[in-house]
This record gives C-alpha cells, structure tokens and sequence, in this order.
C-alpha cells in the first residue's frame, strides 16, 4: 500500500530523494515517529522506556482538548467512558481479534488513533492506552493504526515474533528463555517444529509453522480487517477479491509443498466427518495457559455461543445456490448479478464476511465462524474454560493442518463460481503484434534450509533496572537461490508498446507421478510474479530478477537493526528503511516451494497482456515496481487476480496457440542442503 501511495508520489519524489525522513505539518520527523513507535511496541508487558513517552502515558488527558481530533473526540470519550467504568479487559490477559468484546475494545482504541490529526495527540494516547488496556488490544490497534493512519505512512512496525513471541514459537523454547532470564545467563536456543516423525504433517510444518509466513498472513488481515468500514478513512478496493486470492495462494502454495514432501494435496475439509488431523501446538499464550489440543479424528461439535454446525451447512449451500444461479440477494431483496469480472469481489466479502457483505444475515460469516468454530474442538461446550484455539489468531492459524482443510473447501466454493464464468476466447487474449520468442531460466532452481535467528528479550518480563540477557531462538526456514527470468518478447507494432508480464507455476504432475491437464494445472498455480515493462519495437530481451518479484516482501527488519537505524536517522543519516514499509506479501525466500532431490516438475508460464487495458491507474508504466497484495488505494491492475488462468480451459490450445503466452517446464531442486548460521 505504500509503494501505491509514493506510486502517485513519484514526481515528487525525484526532487525530493530522501522523502522516507521528512517532518510532517508539525515538524514531527519520520525518525521521531519510528523512535517513538519502537518504544512503544517494545516489552509491551512492563514499563515504557523512553522517558519522553513513559511522561506522556503518566499525564497526558486524552479529553483535554478535542479539537486535536477529525470526529470531535468522539472515539475517544468513548473508551475514557469504559476506562473509568473499569469495563476493560484487564492487562496480562489472553486477547483474540474473535472474541466480539475483545475487539470491540481493540476497535475503540484504534477508532481513536486513526481520527487523531497530528502525531503528538496520537503517540501520546498510544502511550496512555498501553499504560491502561490490555497489551493484546493495544498492539492490535497500534499495529492497525500504523498501517492504516497518514500520520504514520514511512514508519515501519517491527516483526511481530518479536513483539509478542508466545505466538510464534513453542512453549520449550520460552521455557528455555524464562529460565536463562532467572539466571541472568545469555541464551540461544534452538526451535524445532511441532510433531514427531511419525506424523507425516510434520514433513510440512516448515510451511505453516515459518515464522514470516504467519506475519504474512497475519499483516495481510491487519491490512484488510473483516471489521473494516469506509468511514475510518478509506474503501479497500477488491477486498473480497484480494481474500480470496491471498488465501487461495495460500492453499496452492501449500499443496506445492506438500508435492515436493510426497504428500498429496489437501483435502477439503467437511462439516460432517471427522477433522482427520488432531494438532498438539506446544504453544503457550504469555498469560492464559497453554493453547488447548486436539486429538485426531473428532467429529464436529456445535460450539456454545458461537454456531450450530448445521447453520454452517445452511450458509454453505446458499453461498452455493446463490453460484448456481449466478446472482446474490441483498438484504432489501435485490439481485446482484456475479456472473462477471467483479463476482468474486462479491463472493469474497460473503464467505469472509466482511462488513461490505451485501446481505450478513442470509450468508452468515462462513470463514470467521469456521475459524472459530474449528479453533474451539477441543472444548465446544466452554466446560474446561480453556483459552482460544490457534485457529483462533492470524498469527496462529497456519500451524494447525486444519487451516489448510478449511480454506481448501473455501476454495472450492470460489472455484465453483470462477468454473461457471464463460472462458476467455482466443480474441480475447491475443495481444496484436507482441509474441513470446523464448523463455528461460537463468541458475538452477534450487531451495535450501537455513537458521534464522531472532529475539526474545520481549518474551520475557524486565525492568529497566535489570539489564536484560540476550535471549534468542534459531528456527530453520526454507529459502532459495537468486535466479532470474529471461524473456524474449518481439514487438511487430511499429510503435512503443505498454505491457503486463505476469509469470505463474504449477505442479506438472499429481503425488501420484499423472500429469495434470492445462485446467488443472492452472488453477492451482503460483502467482511468482507481475510487472510492467515497455516494449519498443523489435526484439526486447527482458531479464527480470527472483529478488524483485512483486508479490513478495523482504524479511522485516528486526527491533535491534530498528532502534540501530532509528537512532542514526535522528542523528541525520538516511534510515535505509524504506523498502520495509509495506510487508504485506509473501516472505521472499517462500517465492519457490521446496522442491526435492530428483527435481520437482514445474510448469512455468508468461502472459504478456495489453498494459493499456490493464493499467486502473495513470503512470503506471513509470514506476514498474508494486506491492501485488498490498492496495491502499486503488489496485492498479485491471485485471482479475490469476488472470488470464482464473476462468475454466476447456481446450488448452487457446492458450497454447496464443503467441503472447509461453509455457517451459522447469525442476525445483532440493539437495537437504541446511546451512547453519549459529
Ligand atoms: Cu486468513
């Protein structure tokens, strides 16, 4: 989102080459902001450290004056009002973004930030509400408002395996962490993957267990919350859209990865038999115990106060009715046709839901009552009063095999509707005068294991009088060689033409050793990449890099290389943050899924389309770079997500004829190299 924003900035930005750290309106520098959000996000559970900030918690009156906010103070008198009536959560305890009063709360204090209208009335109330709410809550709405308020637009939120570590790695390595922090002794210690084995879900875990996954998916709905509404500042645009896709990649990504483990794809997951995996994910909540299990084989149980499993049944197949008769029934009645480019966006917002759902009450809220619903197994009827499941966080989800069962029946349903659009035609996808030549890869396709290491000083409780110890986790994660694409691209217009390359994969053949028809293969293939590029007349030759794909983002920073850089930019220096603003994508090193030792078959595939047609925005061609999920304004392509492999192919030579389009098979290779860091 904010590559979108300097998108629209670029004139500005040529004469102005270090727009990261500029002062806003009231003097307040990018470098101060960053300072002050560090501290704040920084050992959340204990004092503030920065003396300036710890003031501002201690005495600032959020009502003293309200001009200083856009709705009059009307947001924050609210949750002064529940402050005082001590109707908050208390601190040191478990929040979920599900519980409905939980958010609420989380909500209030976000509703204030984002109508604050300089920088010291928000900081100031951000230090007062960490001081007073619950430390979930605050660092949901911190995080939220960031990405979301003008006022903070170049700062960039530190990792959240840092902020709030429970969530993301298991309880003996934080058991590990308390102990060192007892004894004052320097600790590095190693985190392993949940399951033995024995479990052949253990040979994925890499995927749904990697910490830069769960911060994808995790910034990815902070990004685009399903509480989201138009009056806090802005209309997401293809939000339903974007839901399904992200998750749809999500789940492709995953069967990818299970191929190269000798695993087959996903099932779907259905209400009426049992949840074949059970999942133990040997993770504590930093205060509320830890999080529940589940053995393997249970049957669906309805979850008090939550949902019937037959209401999610009812729900499913009016979702489905509504595909079948191509067109959804709001609530006053009306039909919106979805048989077009623009039904998905429809569909997305109805399985979510999210508040652009057109009618809540007939399509319910399939996803967010199944993530809860499937979080809960382990004690439907609330008896042992455990805490939220991991299907219960976005930071969590993904470790639980289920999330994938889930999303692959979402992703059914999507794929129902997108089957049933007629499929594009040959004059639909020819590009006049522009003819792939050649497509290669440069360097071998090849992924290896590495140790990655970060912090856990906030995992552990502190105070500014006791130095902390060095507390830190190596976890292995998968990662790849640099590679890079070569296309041969010839013009035969005798002018410069506006292009969109979009470059996909797909798995050549089932865990079975069968080859996937084209229709197969293209709905379950990984989007790697999409940019923009002129072509001028003639041959074009086009090298383009593994390290620039759009739909990734590079690993976010940590707080120590955070406060390092901050601190330097305060003295004057550039800060070298910029690229990290925005990460709202896939982690850089997950671009290629791993592959194995014989060389995992790929289909790889370039569609170079009409850049003209597909541009939703002005001068886009002069800035080839674009955050694919992040879209604060307005997606700047035209174009479906997936396209042009989102509709059904009933004859593959559409595609194969086309001269715009080339197909090659490749080999993703993984020879169990692990280079260890530590
Ligand atoms: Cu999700």
């Amino acid at each position: 989102m904010k590559v979108l924003v300097l998108l629209a900035l670029v004139a500005i930005a040529a004469a102005w080459p270090n727009l990261g750290f500029q002062a806003d309106g009231a003097g307040v520098s990018d470098a101060q902001k960053q300072h002050d959000v560090n501290f704040l996000l920084h050992k959340i559970y204990g004092e503030i450290r920065d003396s300036n900030l710890k003031a501002k918690a201690d005495s600032f009156d959020p009502e003293a004056d309200l001009s200083h906010y856009s709705d009059d103070g009307a947001a924050v008198q609210k949750l002064m009002r529940d402050l005082k009536d001590h109707r908050l959560l208390e601190q040191k305890h478990w929040f979920s973004l599900f519980n409905p009063r939980q958010r609420q709360e989380a909500l209030m204090l976000f509703d204030v930030l984002i109508h604050c209208k300089d920088w010291n009335t928000f900081v100031s109330n951000a230090a007062y509400f960490r001081q007073r709410m619950n430390e979930g809550e605050f660092v949901y709405a911190l995080y939220v408002a960031v990405i979301h308020s003008p006022l903070a637009e170049h700062v960039v939120l530190p990792p959240l395996y840092e902020v709030t570590p429970h969530l993301f790695t298991n309880s003996e390595v934080i058991e590990a962490a308390y102990r060192a922090k007892q004894t004052q002794t320097p600790g590095k210690f190693q985190s392993s993957f949940t399951g033995t084995k024995k479990n052949p879900e253990q040979r994925v875990a890499y995927f749904g267990e990697d910490i830069g996954m769960n911060t994808h998916h995790v910034t990815w709905h902070m990004e685009f919350p399903f509480w989201w509404q138009d009056s806090y500042s802005h209309h997401p645009d293809r939000k339903g859209e974007n839901f399904f896709w992200v998750h749809h990649q999500l789940t492709v990504r995953f069967d990818a990865e299970r191929l190269s483990n000798y695993l087959d794809p996903v099932g779907e997951l259905h209400w009426d038999k049992p949840i074949v995996q059970g999942f133990a994910p040997h993770t504590t909540y930093k205060y509320g115990g830890q999080f529940p299990s589940r053995p393997d084989n249970v049957d669906f149980e309805d979850v008090d106060g939550v949902a019937r499993i037959r209401d999610l049944l009812i729900v499913e197949s009016r979702i489905r009715d509504a595909i079948a008769h191509g067109y959804i029934v709001d609530r006053a009645g009306n039909r919106i046709d979805i048989m077009n480019e623009r039904g998905i966006n429809v569909l997305g917002d109805i399985i979510e839901s999210s508040m652009y759902s057109p009618n809540v009450q007939y399509y319910g809220a399939l996803h967010n009552t199944a993530h809860i619903v499937l979080g809960r197994q382990a004690d439907p009827r609330g008896k042992y009063a455990l805490p939220p499941g991991v299907l219960e966080h976005f930071e969590t989800a993904t470790r639980d095999p289920s999330f994938f069962r889930l999303h692959k029946y979402m992703d059914n349903i999507f794929k129902e509707h997108k089957d049933s659009l007629p499929p594009y035609t040959k004059e639909q996808l020819t590009f006049n005068g522009v003819s792939i030549e050649n497509l290669s890869v440069d360097g071998e396709l090849e992924t290896f294991f590495e140790d990655f290491e970060y912090s856990l000083i906030n995992a552990v409780d502190g105070t500014k009088e006791i130095q902390d110890v060095e507390i830190s986790t190596y976890v292995p994660r998968l990662n790849h060689k640099d590679f890079a694409y070569n296309i041969e691209i010839t013009n035969n217009n005798d002018k410069e033409v506006l292009t969109t390359v979009r470059i996909f994969a797909w798995p050549h053949r089932d865990n079975n050793g069968i080859e996937y028809t084209f229709d197969e293969g293209r709905w379950n293939s990984i989007e790697l990449d999409k940019f923009w590029v002129k072509l001028s007349p003639g041959s074009n030759h086009i090298v383009r890099k593994s390290s620039e794909s759009a739909v990734t983002v590079p690993d976010v920073p940590s707080f120590d290389t955070l406060f390092k850089k901050t601190e330097a930019a305060l003295g004057g220096a550039d800060s070298g943050l910029t690229e990290f603003e925005s990460a709202t994508g896939i982690p850089n090193r997950f671009l290629l899924p791993k592959g194995n030792e014989q060389g995992l078959e790929f289909d790889l595939v370039v569609a170079v389309t009409d850049g003209e047609a597909d541009a939703a925005i002005d001068g886009l061609h002069e800035n080839t770079e674009f955050n694919h999920y992040g879209a604060h304004g307005k997606y700047p392509d035209n174009r479906p997500h997936g396209y042009p492999l989102d509709r059904k192919v009933p004859d593959n030579r559409v595609f194969e004829d086309l001269p715009n389009f080339k197909h090659i098979q490749v080999k993703v290779f993984n020879h169990g190299e692990h280079i260890h860091h530590h």
